[in-house]
């Protein structure tokens, strides 16, 4: 059973009250400035399957595949691998799946009782290809796909599993011998009760028990009392000619994965990290066990598909080792292949792993959103900018910070509401006092085309008089403790109860409850943000759930953990669609996310800090998380806990505006933020980088359609755009913004100038203020004032923006539309503009979009359809087309518009810096047109 731990933690994380604070108001507060304290929070050390794992694996006891076992099935060929300490034969499966994926599965034939198979993350099942089998020696099966261009070379003796790319091996599986998997066991009590029919007799002592926790597991006072007993798994794969690998969110870590030494592997277990601390691989609010690897010619996936708390090993061996002559004894260099090897472990599960084979990182995101989905296409608002605060006091203070921005003449979209907007943190209430009239309040903010977003979170307050706690408590919709009775823990609202998202019965009610007749004082123009769904739970073990909780199905909390935030936010969704009757795009916000929860909406980065290092280190935080499907993420800007300087804030205004999920975002105790609290200078600098933001809001949403419809990542590592330059491998400062716009924040106080590395020796870029232009495959110092955002377009690029800039994204639809267009060194530019109106499902049922192809060759830029089957009808016009990189003053330039009729341009020509600027033009953004420059 578990019992309370007594925080003795002055950290944030000890918002953990004493038992009698318990739903009162001072709901303990964060302490400001303290660094986490890691003790609360468990290491490899301290981790019994872990532990478990270490100790068996040093024995070196190997599998072996029994091939005179193998059945090849419709779906997929089986047989069974065994080693001296399995009582029985595992069943391993192997499968081909559309577009070159491989799926192997491994599981006991016949568990005492069924093992935990991730449910509602495949978007469905998989199509499988036959896989051939050809002929291997007695010791060997090899299994190829359809073409023979893939194979999977199976070794019986010992077991391994090599992938094979054109006769190439690319990937090994327990070419370590690490495959490792628990089998469930009877209880030891029920098993001395059946004496006669097993040896009970256990040759383990009291403290090497303790040590392996198989059934019991202490951590501070927690005691993890396991009725399955021990059922871990684990498996090894080396990734031949790999020194580069990514991916495993979320960990405050760089975007390159690291060597993980002994007892430091980087952890999955979704968890509460109040200020977590950078450059750690503890786990933290979600995770995607998603890993990626890339070399030259070729990028590879391993998707380990396991909600359980999982531990991931990296090691790394570089291409040149040295090693002894065989002739003497001298030291001399020999040239190896360089190699990762990734070893995944799990508390329980069973082993079911995806192998995307690519071959280019663009066929791995396509490989990878076939399993788990695509990034939702987010409604046009959610793309502006947000301002939140826990909290906006009342109305009133609503009323005043959203007249704020309108004064200072500052574009905003959304305002969000805290837990503080609520009647004691019992959500889908209002607090009566603070906001006595929300619909009011929508009204005004509807009045300027914004929106209003409010927290929810999925500890329900336990009160029988709080409708939602009711309703749940009578239908048995909260998750259960070991006992069989409602599990309750402290959160916000003091001792509450958590509702069972994996029910899809619970997920179907949640969804009710955001009807407009059900969430009083809620209109159409009310989103969603869910917080706190680690679960966070103060007080408990780690700050979350006891694992040995009862959820849906009889399955324990262990084995699901990870994915149950995603489910909250798949809820969410489901309720705001439906609450439209199915036509409009729901906005979520998430804190706790697994694979796959890109579909349901946005992910942030949760509780970072004012300081100029978690400005710079939410850029690989969000490309380790974009290049794992979720392109809609971002990081609070300005740093959620602390009261950043005025320069940090602007210079993280300035990275936020580029970065997909932008929200201004501030704690509790801190002092007052809003963009006009600075000083007008700094006002000034901030409005500019938000206005940028609106500016290129075209090119974002065209950006969103393409990870929407093609699974391209929004925000890109340099590797991704550029995969056959190794300089472009380990970059993690800067990034590209779909393929055109490459972006290098200012991430140092008081820079005065910041070198970006221009990749690619046949690309040339543009600096998008200044029009300077250098050649690619170099680093360039450049000058940054307090007012600079090194943004760079890439020669060959078209990227449509807006030319004049609204109050918010609603204000903006009928301006008007610019093209910058950046010409290679061929003279060349192509670009994509998708539009549509912004909100509702309309461009997926009706087809009403618009998506439009810009290619400019030879002195002409012609606008095309891109797609026929969109339409959309739209009065905006090209109103301004820059080019830049045109050499030649132009003797004139003519438009030809879709009737015939050609124009003359009135245009401006700068020399100085080959940019040619037309103004003065207008021609429709849907039509098929052309320009002509001679
Ligand atoms: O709901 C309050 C906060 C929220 O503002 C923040 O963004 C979340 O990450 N929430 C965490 C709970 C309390 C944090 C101390």
């Amino acid at each position: 059973m578990w019992r309370l731990a007594l925080s003795s933690s002055r950290s944030p994380q000890s918002l953990i009250v004493s038992e009698s604070d318990a739903g009162a108001k001072n709901l303990g507060k964060p302490v400001e400035d303290e660094a986490v304290d890691k003790n609360i929070f468990k290491d490899c050390s301290k981790i019994a399957f872990y532990r478990r794992q270490k100790q068996q694996l040093s024995k070196k006891s190997t599998y072996r595949a029994l091939l005179d076992s193998v059945t090849a099935g419709k779906e997929s060929t089986r047989f069974q691998i065994i080693n001296e300490a399995a009582k029985v034969p595992l069943l391993a499966e192997v499968y081909g799946i559309e577009g070159n994926i491989f799926r192997l599965k491994i599981n006991e034939e016949t568990p005492l009782k069924p093992r935990y198979e991730v449910p509602d993350v495949l978007t469905s099942k998989p199509s499988t290809v036959r896989l051939i089998s050809c002929s291997g020696d007695t010791g060997s099966l090899v299994l190829a796909n359809g073409k023979g261009d893939l194979k999977c070379h199976i070794t019986a003796n010992p077991f391994k599993i090599d992938l094979v790319s054109e006769e190439d091996v690319v990937m090994s599986i327990n070419s370590l011998g690490q495959l490792y998997f628990e089998q469930l066991q009877i209880p030891p009590k029920q098993r001395a009760t059946k004496e006669n029919e097993e040896d009970t007799s256990d040759d383990t002592t009291q403290e090497n028990q303790e040590e392996l926790g198989l059934w019991e597991e202490k951590f501070r006072n927690f005691v993890d009392v396991k009725d399955n007993g021990p059922a871990s798994i684990g498996l090894d794969f080396s990734l031949h000619g790999f020194e580069h690998v990514y991916g495993i969110p979320q960990h405050a870590e760089s975007h390159q994965l690291k060597n993980t030494s002994d007892g430091d592997a980087y952890r999955l277990y979704n968890l509460d990290v109040y200020g977590y601390k950078i450059h750690d691989k503890m786990g933290i609010y979600g995770s995607v066990p998603y890993l990626l690897a890339h070399k030259l010619g070729r990028t590879l996936g391993i998707f380990w598909l396991n909600a359980s708390e999982t531990l991931v090993e990296i090691n790394t061996e570089p291409a040149v080792k040295y090693a002894l002559t065989q002739t003497g004894p001298v030291a001399a260099k020999q040239k190896v292949r360089s190699q990762t090897d990734v070893h995944w472990m799990s508390e329980s599960g069973i082993i079911d792993v995806f192998l995307l084979t690519g071959p280019t990182p663009s066929d791995v995101f396509k490989q990878y959103s076939y399993l788990t989905g695509t990034q939702a296409m987010p409604p046009l608002f959610s793309l502006g900018y947000h301002q939140c605060r826990w909290n906006y006091e009342d109305e009133h203070d609503v009323k005043a910070v959203d007249a704020g921005f309108d004064e200072h003449d500052i574009p905003y979209d959304v305002m969000w509401l805290d837990i503080e907007h609520t009647e004691g943190k019992r959500y889908f209430t209002w607090d009566k006092k603070r906001f006595p009239n929300p619909k009011r309040m929508q009204e005004l903010l509807r009045s300027k085309k914004r929106k209003l977003v409010v927290i929810s979170d999925p500890h329900i307050k336990i009160d029988p008089d709080y409708l939602v706690y009711a309703k749940a408590k009578e239908q048995g919709f909260f998750v259960r403790n070991h006992e069989g009775g409602d599990f309750e823990g402290v959160c916000w609202p003091g001792l509450s109860s958590y509702l069972d998202f994996t029910s899809p019965k619970v997920r179907q009610w949640y969804s009710s409850l955001f009807a407009f007749s059900v969430y009083q004082g809620s209109t159409d123009i009310l989103y969603i943000w869910n917080d706190m769904n680690e679960p966070s739970v103060f007080r408990g073990p780690e700050l979350t759930m006891q694992k040995n909780a009862i959820h849906h199905g009889n399955w324990e909390h262990r084995e699901l953990h990870n994915i149950y935030g995603f489910y909250q936010q798949m809820a969410t969704a489901e309720g705001l669609i439906q609450r439209s009757k199915g036509k409009e795009r729901p906005f979520v916000l998430t804190r706790s996310f697994f694979a796959g929860s890109q579909k349901y909406g946005a992910v942030w980065t949760g509780d970072n800090t004012a300081e100029w290092s978690y400005l710079k280190i939410s850029i690989p935080m969000l490309l380790t998380l974009s290049v794992t499907g979720i392109s809609f993420c971002g990081a609070d800007v300005g740093g959620f806990i602390g009261n950043p300087e005025a320069e940090l804030l602007v210079r993280w205004y300035q990275a936020g505006a580029y970065q997909p999920f932008f929200r201004g975002h501030a704690t509790k105790d801190t002092k007052r933020r809003e963009p006009w609290l600075f000083g007008e200078e700094h006002t000034q600098l901030i409005q500019e980088a938000i206005r940028e933001r609106y500016t290129l809001l075209p090119y974002w949403y065209s950006l969103f359609y393409s990870a929407h419809v093609a699974s391209q990542p929004v925000m890109r590592p340099l590797w991704v755009e550029f995969p056959d330059e190794l300089e472009t491998f380990g970059v993690e400062d800067e990034y590209m913004l779909g393929s055109a716009l490459l972006v290098h924040p200012v991430t140092e106080p008081k820079a005065t100038v910041v070198d970006v590395f221009l990749p690619g020796s046949n690309e040339v870029w543009y600096d998008s203020k200044t029009f300077s232009h250098w050649k690619g495959a170099c680093t360039v110092k450049i000058p940054v004032a307090l007012d600079t955002i090194p943004v760079f377009q890439r020669g060959g690029s078209v990227v449509p923006i807006k030319t004049t800039i609204g109050r918010s994204t609603g204000c903006m639809t009928d301006s008007p539309y610019g093209l910058w267009v950046a010409l290679s060194t061929k003279g060349s530019a192509v670009g994509e503009f998708y539009l549509d109106d912004g909100h509702s499902f309309q461009y997926l049922h009706q087809k009403q979009f618009l998506h439009r192809k810009f290619s400019f060759a030879s002195g002409v830029l012609t606008n095309s359809c891109a797609d026929k089957r969109g339409h959309y009808p739209s009065k905006c016009v090209v109103e301004q087309i820059l080019v830049l990189g045109l050499k030649k003053h132009p003797s004139s330039v003519t438009s030809h518009s879709p009737d015939g009729k050609a124009q003359p341009v009135a245009f401006t020509y700068c020399a100085k810096t080959s940019t040619l600027n037309l103004e003065k033009f207008s021609l429709n953004i849907g039509a098929d047109w052309k320009v002509q420059i001679q």
